[in-house]
């Protein structure tokens, strides 16, 4: 491992916490037994220091991996889903002991705010508290059947092997999400984190592979694999795993879902945004820019979930433009670690090229730059990693303004008339994940909610886009991909549903009252 010259508020404790010490092997199952390929570097954004070198996945070693998994599944869905349930409860005992060294390296490693980092570990254990109360709830219902003395009912069996590919922006978090629900509902899971965080995986790897050696149970319902796409497609193409969830690019869903379609395998997609809050006349000004400061940099604007779009009301424009940009001058940006910045690093140098050449294309397009951009030199800056938070008026029409760029660039749009005008500047992306309207008007609340109103998964009201609870159903519609992951019913995935017709006559009736005697 690398010792690093600048501050690295103690990193190296987290990862000794962690248990990471020989960073340099990959762990699959927690077993050394990989033969192992190529090495992927972790390179951190804060500090532009290499972390770890993480061995990738080969075909052979991913053979192991699903046997071992396959293997564990035929035990782990003979336990009953309670005690499933107990398990993922200790499991997060341990996400709880680890929450602060967990939370400092998704912060060292991907680059957002120390703050922003435990609040990820913190959906981790609010996804697990959620999963135990469900391994006693997994439950499906009971019908009125046509036929006398007949009984009906459904009931919810495990899939099997879930695989899990992750991306670099919520490392830990979005695995929770999927892993807690599918373990209780009695799968075993393959995880591919993004090839840019390989080690919180392997941090959050050697917990649960602690939990379930501890409890006797077998390595392989929880197994890790590194690499890129093309260790992805080991899964996506292997019909021995009957569901892939994967989070991404809309891109790369499109992708994931024609090869796991083409085997009748089943998706769910968590892919792009491009999420906006509408201001209305009627909204609190002091909340909204609150709201949409926190989403526009948050994660510096890498989350599915960043405000991109402000439409604001030509009565109150001006005001909000104002109120905005004064906002844009408080922000610190620096090392995600020193919790006086608000916002850390872009992930790497491909993602600042990425934001500059959406910069250019903003002008190029006549967008109007009103909080300028650029690439932070100097001091602290090294990694080449920190840019500034732009804002640029525009159009929605405009190529830029529908492409989701995954960096602090935040559009401003301008809507005269009703909120129906606002609502139809909402929908008109091809993206569909979150949704928010500013407003004390009942009326326009309403609208923005009803049938009519907002097109996406999300739709908040008073809330800016980012920063959702995990007991809801987590995902949005149109190129966002349609899965719905976290709360709610969203376990239902997880799981095959039965349904179970018993005759408990010495007659045979077929349905539809159909005769056919012999
Ligand atoms: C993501 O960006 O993929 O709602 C997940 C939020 C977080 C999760 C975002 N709870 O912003």
């Amino acid at each position: 491992m690398s010792t690093a010259t600048t501050m690295r508020f103690g990193i190296e404790e987290a990862l000794q916490q962690l248990g990471i010490e020989d960073t340099n092997k990959g762990t699959s199952t927690g077993t050394d037994w990989f033969a192992g390929g190529d090495a992927i570097d972790s390179i951190s954004p804060v500090d532009g220091e290499k972390i770890a070198s993480v061995t990738t996945t080969t075909k052979d070693d991913y053979e192991k991996v699903i046997t071992t998994a396959t293997e564990a599944f035929k035990k782990w869905r003979t336990l009953p889903a309670p005690q499933r349930g107990e398990i993922v409860r200790q499991f997060n005992e341990e996400l709880r002991r680890l929450k602060e060294p967990l939370g400092k390296l998704v912060s060292y490693e991907m680059g957002k705010s120390y703050q922003e980092g435990l609040g990820e570990v913190q959906e981790m254990i609010d996804i697990c508290d959620f999963a135990v109360g469900l391994s006693r709830q997994l439950h499906g219902l009971t019908m009125h059947s046509e036929r006398p003395g007949h009984r009906m009912y459904e009931q919810y069996h495990p899939l099997g092997v879930v695989g899990i590919i992750s991306a670099f922006n919520f490392p830990v978090a979005v695995w929770s999400w999927n892993t807690a629900l599918a373990w209780v509902c009695g799968d075993v899971c393959i995880w591919k984190p993004s090839e840019k965080t390989p080690l919180t995986g392997i941090a959050c790897q050697k917990i649960a592979a602690r939990v379930f050696a501890e409890n006797g149970l077998p390595e392989g319902i929880s197994c890790l694999i590194n690499g890129d796409y093309r260790v992805g497609e080991y899964m996506t193409t292997d019909s021995r795993i009957p569901l892939i969830s994967a989070t991404g690019s809309t891109r790369m869903g499109k992708i994931v879902a024609k090869t796991v379609g083409e085997r009748l395998g089943k998706t769910l997609l968590e892919l792009g945004g491009n999420n906006a809050i509408i201001v209305t006349p009627d909204a609190d000004i002091k909340m909204t820019v609150i709201g949409a400061v926190f989403g526009a940099v948050g994660t510096c604007g890498q989350r599915c979930t960043s405000t991109r779009r402000l439409i604001v009301h030509e009565d109150i424009y001006d005001k909000v433009k104002d109120a905005v940009t004064d906002a844009y001058k408080q922000i610190k940006i620096g090392n995600p670690l020193d919790e006086n910045n608000h916002v850390g690093p872009l992930i790497d140098t491909d993602a600042v090229k990425m934001y500059q050449d959406a910069l250019k294309s903003v002008k190029e397009q006549g967008g109007n730059v009103i909080v300028e951009g650029g690439v932070l030199e100097g001091e602290g800056y090294e990694s080449g990693c920190y840019v500034k938070p732009a804002i640029a008026e525009a159009k929605n029409d405009m190529q830029i303004v529908q492409h989701e760029t995954f960096a602090p660039i935040l559009y401003l749009l301008k809507y005269s008339g009703d909120v129906g005008n606002a609502i139809e500047i909402q929908n008109g992306v091809k993206q569909g994940l979150s949704s928010a309207i500013m407003t004390n008007n009942l009326r326009e609340a309403e609208q923005f909610l009803s049938h009519g109103g907002s097109d996406c998964g999300i739709a908040n009201v008073n809330i800016g886009t980012s920063g959702a609870e995990i007991g809801g159903a987590f995902g949005g519609e149109k190129d966002t991909g349609g899965g719905r992951e976290s709360g709610s019913d969203a376990w239902k995935i997880y799981m095959r549903r039965q349904t179970n017709t018993i005759n408990y006559t010495t007659e045979l009736p077929l349905a539809q009252g159909i005769k056919f005697d012999l």
